[in-house]
């Protein structure tokens, strides 16, 4: 076995010995390492990575074509025959797709032949998974099932991703590259993964939502994690926040707040949040096992409810600690009539004690939060990391729609007042208003014809309204615009409606000093950087009101979805984040040091 390569001998080879230290990479296709060469000398892998990146990109469709081309199928003929690659045949065997059943050949094989067709070119899959580890021959087929329905642009673009994911792993196996602190990261979140609620849970799906069994075994989880990575208190607090804290080199110390939610969307993804308490708690880790104190507290929180599932009451967790608690949320009861008091006494929380929880901005240096970005930039760009300028503003509602419930085969069309008629007509003027604006968004993500029978004209129709833009006067003139969209339909269709606004976060631009941290922290790890707005609602926007804030986003696999299943990041890529806010870390002792 070959003594793993450096960066340095890399960089300091003649160019044909760096195209061989290289070899391999690309299937059957040296070139794009031979051209990426010329961006020598190469800071970190990350940097090789994306310039390699760049030279396919460059190269264009027919190009990328003919690489996707020289790809052996998934345990296909070139397996059978034994032709494959060294690196493939690795790849298929880790992937246990050499020891497939006769169904598992029958259904690989009746894939591969009606990929073909569709595409006109083979099925590719970094077989060795997010984690490097490899992915169960189950994950493998129901993702080709999954994807052999795309559009053709959509899997061009996939391949290409899961081509530059499997040089990744051959990269990380030719310099002896493990991700530790992203393999640490990614097996907490496998871990509180497995905390689901009932009638999700049974069905393989995420959700977990506020101060339900679940949600509770999370905190308790993350708690007990905090404590083992050294933290030297971990609390959970008045409204479930767990919060850990990492104390100064000397008492008296202003405090850096990082953290995220650990709640969830209904059948929602393992990394939303649970990525931004994970990664601050795999630096803080580090920092204790070499005995380094640094010249501020660290107070990492794993806020305990921002989705805003089970209770109509977004970013409670940070709110509290920003001292927005709504007394009135207690009052508010869940689909099974369980009111957030009720909760929160089952759960053994004080509500006497959430106003105490409210933080003095005056002792804390600013609020930093590493999120999945939860969109399609970074993986169309082929970047790990993106530094956030903005968070977009947004407002909520929920609204019913109220019409007259009668006979669907004796009332005449044009005597009807159909709600949900009406509501599908506010679907569409919202979409339309927001595809005014370049970058608004409207979702109407709720939507229930109470008690309804397929033979009865819907007499009520209930829905939800979300609505964002990237100022909060853009977000204004689309609310206005929709709002009076809605009265006016009404008023056509005789309808009555109740509204309510549930949740209205206004726009929060990064501060210049933080973003620059983080600018300067994706730099120092020679990562290209890239600059974007944050299309998702965070915690960062509460801590926002109080005390400066910036976010670092980390690239989703899957073209980044999110609030779905398929919601997945790579170890490699949280490595980076965790690298990254080690360097945010260190250029913000290097600032407070200075500044003292
Ligand atoms: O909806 C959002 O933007 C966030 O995921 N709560
Ligand atoms: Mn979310
Ligand atoms: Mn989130």
């Amino acid at each position: 076995m070959a003594p793993p390569l450096t960066l340095e001998q890399l960089n300091a080879a003649p160019h044909d010995a760096a195209c061989a230290m290289l070899d391999g990479l690309y299937e059957h296709s040296p070139w794009i390492a031979r051209q990426a060469l010329a961006c020598r000398p190469f800071r970190s892998l990350a940097q090789l990575k994306h310039a390699m990146v760049q030279v396919l990109h460059a190269a264009g469709r027919e190009a990328q074509l003919r690489l996707i081309r020289a790809h052996p199928e998934l345990a296909g003929k070139a397996m059978r025959s034994n032709t494959l690659t060294t690196e493939s045949t690795h790849e298929q065997k880790t992937a246990g797709l050499t020891q497939c059943t006769a169904q598992e050949l029958q259904t690989i094989e009746r894939l591969n032949a009606e990929y073909a067709a569709r595409f006109g070119f083979p099925f590719i899959l970094a077989v060795r998974g997010p984690r490097g580890t490899g992915l169960s021959k189950q994950e493998i087929l129901a993702t080709f099932e999954r994807r052999v329905h795309h559009h053709p642009d959509v899997e061009l673009q996939e391949n290409l991703r899961n081509i530059h994911r499997v040089v990744e792993l051959r990269l990380n196996d030719k310099f002896g590259v493990v991700p530790e602190l992203g393999n640490q990261a990614w097996d907490w979140q496998e871990q509180l993964a497995a905390f689901s609620d009932p009638g999700y849970a049974e069905k393989g799906q995420l959700t977990v939502t506020y101060l339900t069994d679940a949600h509770r075994a999370c905190a308790a989880q993350i708690r007990g994690q905090m404590l083992q990575c050294g933290f030297d208190t971990v609390q959970i607090d008045a409204v479930g926040n767990v919060v850990g804290r990492y104390h100064a080199s000397a008492p008296g110390a202003r405090t850096l707040m990082t953290g995220s939610h650990y709640d969830s969307v209904r059948n929602g993804g393992k990394y939303d949040g649970r990525l931004g308490i994970f990664v601050p708690m795999a630096a803080v880790r580090e920092l204790h096992r070499s005995a380094t104190r640094l010249p501020f507290d660290i107070e990492v929180v794993g806020f305990a409810e921002e989705e805003g599932q089970r209770y109509k009451a977004t970013f409670l967790g940070s709110g509290a600690l920003i001292g927005d608690f709504r007394d009135e949320w207690l009052a508010q009861k869940d689909a099974d009539g369980i009111t957030m008091r009720q909760a929160m006494e089952h759960a053994g929380l004080s509500v006497d004690g959430i106003a105490a929880l409210r933080r003095d901005p005056g002792q804390y240096l600013g609020f930093v939060e590493v999120h999945i970005e939860q969109g399609p930039v970074l993986a169309e760009r082929n970047l790990p990391l993106g530094v956030v300028t903005s968070i977009n503003g947004s407002a909520r509602y929920v609204v019913e729609f109220i019409g007259t419930a009668c006979h669907a085969g004796t009332t005449p069309m044009d005597r009807r007042s159909d709600a949900a008629a009406g509501a599908a007509e506010v679907i569409l003027a919202v979409e339309r208003r927001a595809r005014q604006d370049a970058d608004s968004v409207a979702t109407v993500g709720q939507l229930l014809v109470p008690g309804g029978s397929v033979n009865v004209v819907p007499g009520r129709c209930q829905f939800s309204l979300d609505l964002r833009a990237p100022s909060d006067a853009q977000r204004d003139a689309m609310v206005h615009d929709v709002l009076a969209a809605v009265q006016e339909i009404c008023d056509r269709r005789q309808l009555r409606f109740t509204l309510e606004e549930t949740m209205r976060a206004s726009a929060a631009p990064s501060d210049a000093t933080w973003q620059a941290r983080w600018t300067q922290a994706v730099d120092a790890l020679g990562v290209p950087l890239h600059t974007m707005t944050s299309g998702a609602g965070h915690d960062a926007m509460k801590l926002h009101e109080v005390m400066p804030q910036a976010m670092l986003f980390v690239r989703g696999q899957n073209a980044g979805i999110s609030h779905n299943p398929l919601e997945s990041t790579t170890s490699d890529d949280m490595q980076l984040a965790v690298e990254a806010f080690q360097q945010l870390l260190q250029c913000t002792a290097d600032a407070t040091a200075t500044a003292s």
